[in-house]
């Protein structure tokens, strides 16, 4: 498709094009940067750079076609949003967080200045009306993890079809039985949307998409255990990006061929960086596209990352929904049970108290064979910034050293975050 027909779509989706365009230019030349500078990339990273490329270009016709053919689009901020329900109900699921400063100042008008960077971001593409996902959306699915979001939603709600998902804050039976009943509301809002009947065998399928996605993921963090490295920090986290957004078979197919590509170049000995490089895993809040400040940082600072600890990380995809538990279900009760289950494992930091989190922090830094941790934390987010202490603590009591980084999407303060990382790499060293 050329680019005008894009600009058409685009107009047709009300955004604002000129400022789309510079959008675009931006982040074509940041990804150019960012990782065409790259050496030793998979084959695979192909896909990934097609995807990027083509972003707000070839999705976006699939979403648009989609929806002419009837089928509803649902966007969400969130790892508590069900995927696997949106499936059910042959809905287009799409993840809308966003993590570029475009759109900031219209935010502010709305939204506190002292909100995280990701919030203003999400209402800032869309005020700025530079977000083809956003406008694509016939509903965007909020939840009540962090008090910024929640109070955002309100505001962002005048401006698009929103729905807002009730997550608990603790771990009680209570709170279990709140969240399972979240689910069913969510399930019963989805078929007013869509006029489709979610049944068991529905259901079923949308799981076993969703984990089959989460499976290949989990085998490409497993993957990175090797040493030397067999693929960067950056492709890894732009993988977990694209996630949210490509068409969920295809991009499971696409990361088990990459993962194929990987066990074949462990096999080797070959790796991005040479054995030995310091290997650092990232920890805290997501980095949504296009937020690879601190992994390029890192990475250019000699270090390679291994793993990544955040809902565009592992997160996301430690937890499948208990297979055995959905092949034996043969009610919508028994698989509404299975998926409770496994997301009230989720270990946000909206959660207290949040201890598993400190558990599972120091098991994928062992697992990962990480030498170090950066903690990251968004300027004005409490809940991570708080456990920022905790995580220290415990990461400690393993022999994990970690460092401490509080930022936000702007470029003023790479070099120095450039100056502590490398201070911080030279005591692993
Ligand atoms: S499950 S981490 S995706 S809420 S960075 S907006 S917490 S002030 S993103 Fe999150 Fe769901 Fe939790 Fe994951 Fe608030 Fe912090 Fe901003 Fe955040």
């Amino acid at each position: 498709m050329s680019n005008a027909a894009y600009k058409e779509m685009w107009e047709k989706l009300d955004l604002d094009v000129p400022a789309h365009d510079a959008l675009l230019e931006v982040l074509g030349k940041f990804y150019g940067d960012i990782y065409m500078s790259q050496q030793g990339r998979l084959q695979g990273a192909e896909y990934l750079d097609f995807v990027l490329s083509e972003v707000h270009g070839l999705r976006i016709k699939e979403i648009q076609d989609a929806k002419a053919q009837g089928r509803k689009v649902v966007g969400s901020f969130c790892v508590f949003v069900p995927e696997e329900l949106t499936l059910a109900a042959d809905a287009v699921h799409v993840g809308l967080c966003a993590g570029a400063d475009a759109g900031k100042e219209a935010a502010e008008r709305i939204v506190p200045r002292n909100t995280c960077a990701l919030i203003k971001s999400f209402v800032g593409f869309k005020l700025a009306k530079i977000c083809p996902f956003t406008e694509s959306c016939d509903m965007i699915v909020g939840e009540t993890t962090c008090d910024g979001k929640k109070k955002a939603y309100e505001a962002f709600g005048e401006y698009v079809n929103m729905y807002v998902m009730e997550v608990p804050q603790c771990k009680n039976a209570s709170d279990r039985d709140l969240f399972k009943s979240e689910i069913l509301r969510y399930k019963a809002e989805l078929e007013t949307l869509t006029g489709k009947t979610i049944g068991v065998e529905e259901l079923k399928r949308g799981i076993g998409i969703v984990n089959a996605k989460r499976k290949a993921l989990q085998r490409l963090t497993a993957l990175r255990a090797a040493d030397p490295a067999p693929i960067s920090g950056r492709d890894a986290l732009l993988i977990n990006q694209i996630s949210f957004y490509d068409d969920p078979v295809r991009f499971t197919a696409k990361i088990n061929e990459l993962c194929d590509e990987i066990e074949k170049r462990i096999a080797t000995g070959e790796g991005v960086a040479p054995k030995g490089t310091p290997r650092l895993m990232l920890a805290g809040c997501p980095m949504a596209v296009p937020n690879w400040k601190l992994p390029y940082v890192i990475e250019s600072a000699g270090a390679v990352i291994v793993g990544e600890e955040s809902c565009i990380g592992t997160r996301n995809t430690r937890d499948l929904v208990d297979e055995e538990a959905v092949a034996k279900a043969t009610t919508m009760d028994e698989l509404v049970d299975a998926l409770t289950d496994r997301y009230m494992r989720i270990d946000c930091a909206c959660f207290t108290p949040n201890d598993e989190r400190l558990d599972n922090v120091t098991a994928l830094a062992r697992d990962v064979k990480a030498q170090g941790v950066i903690h990251y934390s968004l300027l004005f987010c409490q809940p991570y910034a708080h456990e920022t202490f905790k995580v220290d603590k415990a990461l400690a009591a393993a022999g994990v050293p970690m460092l401490a980084i509080e930022t936000d999407y702007g470029m003023e303060d790479v070099e120095q975050l450039k100056t502590r990382v490398q201070a911080f790499i030279e005591t692993l060293e």
